[in-house]
């Protein structure tokens, strides 16, 4: 089954809870008040059926008054579509003009006219509030998907409503069922055996049966245990889909309307945004889905600025929303370009506005340095997983090779300071990175290493300060050594290696640079030259190390072989 959410719009008193049950014979002014004065005050719900398409239209009343103008927010804050509704004898009325820039605030595009009422008046009168209502649309940059008239009285021109309503929603439908769950909530209420149960609109997403979920702003973790869909019990929920939700361990009393249920979707008091339309001045309002929340704004450049909020909201990359003025006076909107920003000062903002609108995954990395970004924050960013892109990676964190650069930068103009060694933990604690950032920073310098709680440089540390260093060269002076024998010394062994201060005689077989040159100095006491058997007297070493030796004298060009013997060249 796919669902898609429709809001039906319009002024007061034109037809809209009468068209919604003549659609659907579901009667949407359920509240006494609502009744006693005929007039829908709170959104209502009813849905209407496509089984030929697997389709459920779920539909949104929403109350015309013009008090009722948050409640009118609230209807749109979830929709997919919207059902414009204009008397045909009235024509367009403020709330008219008011529903569909809501409507447009949170993203609606395409909108379906309906005028209704078309049993009291003539045809050219019809004509004519299809032309009034048709250029309001189009002057307010939305597009017309098409005109109906009705009559919910008659019946006149319902069959044909009901197959544009099919045609709209097959062309508006989103495709969100994989996205990062989230939902908003619009009641809450508690019911005997089953304890607490929330209302709302699924958004993005799936959730089922024992799925865990996060309610914002309160950031309490919940666990949904039933699940239904319009009274009728379901093992899961998608996006477009209205549900009631069983959550036993929330308090109905905690939660309002307009909370959220999220899973993955972080939530932040600061977002980078761009504002359409008049600026409120001082203190702003917006809606985040059903939320209202206070804001102050900080101009960046152009349309663009930092919103900060009263309250967490669990936003995503392109949500849209109203923004009202303090008397409630619908100002414009906005759109998120940064759900979850870490970086404020606005010298980086200006800096790089253009990378976060071109190329948002370089702004985060570069944003988040050497913290890194983790997938988790990444995908929260978008609503949805993306493939990783192929950077400098711990686990689930991605780094931007530029910082790591700058950092293994700093840790040299340290080491160079400290004469090429440092304690790790002194250095951690000044750069403020952990120690696998750091080894990975360093992964490409052959030279710098970590050893014994020491960063050095190999090529300028005194190695001679480490306890492991010098057990290896006491090792070494004592006689020529099998690689598997100094095993416990590997690290020190190629930074003796490369500082000069040991050598490989190849074969696996290393000797420090002094007990060599002590060798050479023997054979030199032979004399100018000397043959093997002279050698393996003077120096007592085995074929196995003696050749080795020899070989490593003749590649230094301190001797050269000529056959069984060998002739000193210095
Ligand atoms: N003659 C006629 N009256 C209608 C029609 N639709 C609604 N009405 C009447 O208009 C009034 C307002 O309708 P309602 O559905 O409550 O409007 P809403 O405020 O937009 O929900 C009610 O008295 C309805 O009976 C229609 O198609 N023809
Ligand atoms: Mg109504």
């Amino acid at each position: 089954m796919k669902y898609f959410p429709l809001g039906v719009a319009g002024h007061v008193d034109h037809g809209k809870t009468s068209l919604v049950k003549a659609l659907t014979s579901i009667d949407t002014d359920r509240l006494p008040e609502e009744k006693r004065r005929s007039m829908s005050i709170d959104i209502g719900f009813a849905f209407l059926d496509f089984p030929e398409e697997s389709l459920r239209v779920e539909i949104i009343d929403i109350p015309g008054h013009e008090r009722f103008i948050k409640n009118a927010i609230c209807g749109l804050a979830p929709v997919w579509g919207l059902m414009l509704v204009v008397d045909a004898g009235e024509g367009v009325m403020p709330q008219t003009v008011e529903h569909l820039r809501i409507a447009k605030s949170f993203g609606i595009k395409k909108v379906l006219l309906v005028l209704t009422k078309i049993d009291r008046v003539d045809q050219s009168t019809v004509e004519l509030a299809s032309e009034e209502a048709s250029d309001l649309i189009k002057k307010e940059g939305l597009d017309l998907f098409g005109v109906y008239g009705v009559s919910s009285i008659t019946g006149e021109g319902m069959e044909g409503l009901r197959l544009g309503i099919k045609e709209y929603a097959k062309e508006n439908i989103r495709d969100r069922e994989n996205w990062l769950f989230r939902f908003y909530i619009d009641s809450a209420f508690s019911v005997k055996g089953y304890g607490t149960v929330v209302r709302g609109s699924c958004v993005f997403g799936k959730v089922e049966e024992g799925d865990l979920l996060t309610l914002e702003p309160l950031g309490l973790f919940c666990r949904v245990k039933r699940l239904q869909n319009h009274g009728r019990f379901v093992k899961e929920g998608k996006a477009g889909e209205r549900l009631a939700l069983n959550i036993p361990e929330l308090e109905p009393d905690k939660v309002e309307r307009g909370y959220f249920l999220v899973k993955g979707i972080k939530s932040s008091k600061r977002l980078i945004v761009r504002l359409e339309g008049q600026r409120p001045k001082g203190v702003g309002y917006a809606f985040f889905g059903m939320r209202e929340v206070s804001f102050s704004s900080q101009h960046i450049l152009e349309d663009y600025y930092l919103l900060k909020l009263s309250e967490p909201v669990p936003c995503i990359r392109w949500d849209k929303g109203p923004i009202l003025d303090s008397s409630g006076r619908l100002m414009g909107h906005y759109e998120v370009l940064h759900p979850i920003p870490t970086r404020a000062s606005k010298r980086f903002l200006r800096e790089n506005l253009g990378l976060l609108k071109e190329d948002p995954l370089q702004y985060l990395l570069l944003e988040r340095g050497l913290m890194g970004l983790s997938l988790s924050d990444l995908f929260s960013f978008y609503g949805h997983a993306i493939n990783p892109p192929n950077l400098p990676r711990l686990k689930d964190t991605l780094y931007h090779p530029k910082s790591l650069e700058e950092l293994a930068k700093r840790v040299k103009d340290i080491l160079s300071t400290k004469e090429g060694i440092v304690s790790l933990p002194e250095l951690l604690s000044r750069l403020g990175v952990s120690e696998d950032v750091l080894k990975l920073a360093l992964s490409g310098l052959k030279d710098v290493k970590v050893v014994e709680g020491y960063l050095l440089d190999a090529k300028r540390a005194r190695l001679e300060d480490l306890k492991g260093y010098r057990e290896l060269m006491g090792l070494l002076s004592q006689g020529i050594r099998e690689e598997r024998e100094l095993e416990a010394y590997k690290e020190y062994l190629s930074m003796a290696v490369r500082k000069g201060q040991v050598y490989s005689l190849g074969d696996y077989l290393y000797i420090s640079k002094k007990l060599f040159e002590s060798y050479v100095e023997r054979l030199k006491a032979i004399g100018k030259e000397f043959s093997i058997g002279e050698a393996k007297e003077v120096l007592g070493l085995t074929r196995k190390y003696l050749i080795p030796l020899l070989e490593h004298m003749d590649r230094l060009g301190i001797t050269r072989r000529e056959g069984e013997r060998r002739v000193f060249l210095r």
